[in-house]
């Protein structure tokens, strides 16, 4: 244990540089989208249904719920993004899109309304 404790403010020093990383990635470009959510013919979508940016861009999404009545959800599941959102309440979300792909969004809570894709270019 004694020959531990030498090394113990190192091992505090590990947070600080962890929280330097998330400042990096703050740092990143962004892009930012209105997203709205619509029914058109009896089918629920966000439009547009394809946003495209490059790997590395903090992304940042306005989401507009536009349909006669209820709630809708927003989700990127490969990027932890999920947003429930309610007519006249627009919601937003951010978060960094690190990976190249292409990604489907949806709505969560009604897996059959129409989804879209996020494009991220290498
Ligand atoms: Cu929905």
């Amino acid at each position: 244990m004694r020959r531990l404790l030498p090394l113990l403010p190192a091992l505090l020093l590990a947070v600080p540089v962890m929280a330097g990383a998330a400042q990096a990635d703050e740092k990143a470009p962004t892009a930012t989208f209105t997203l709205v959510n619509v029914e058109y013919e009896g089918s629920k979508i966000w439009l547009p249904g394809t946003i495209t940016v490059k790997r590395g861009t903090r992304v940042k999404i306005n989401l507009v719920n536009n349909t006669p009545s209820g709630q809708h959800g927003f989700a990127i599941p490969k990027f932890g993004v999920a947003a429930i959102v309610d007519k006249g309440q627009p919601q937003a979300v951010e978060f960094v899109a690190s990976e190249a792909g292409i990604f489907p969004t949806i709505c969560q809570l009604h897996p059959a309304h129409v989804g879209g894709q996020l494009v991220v270019l290498p």
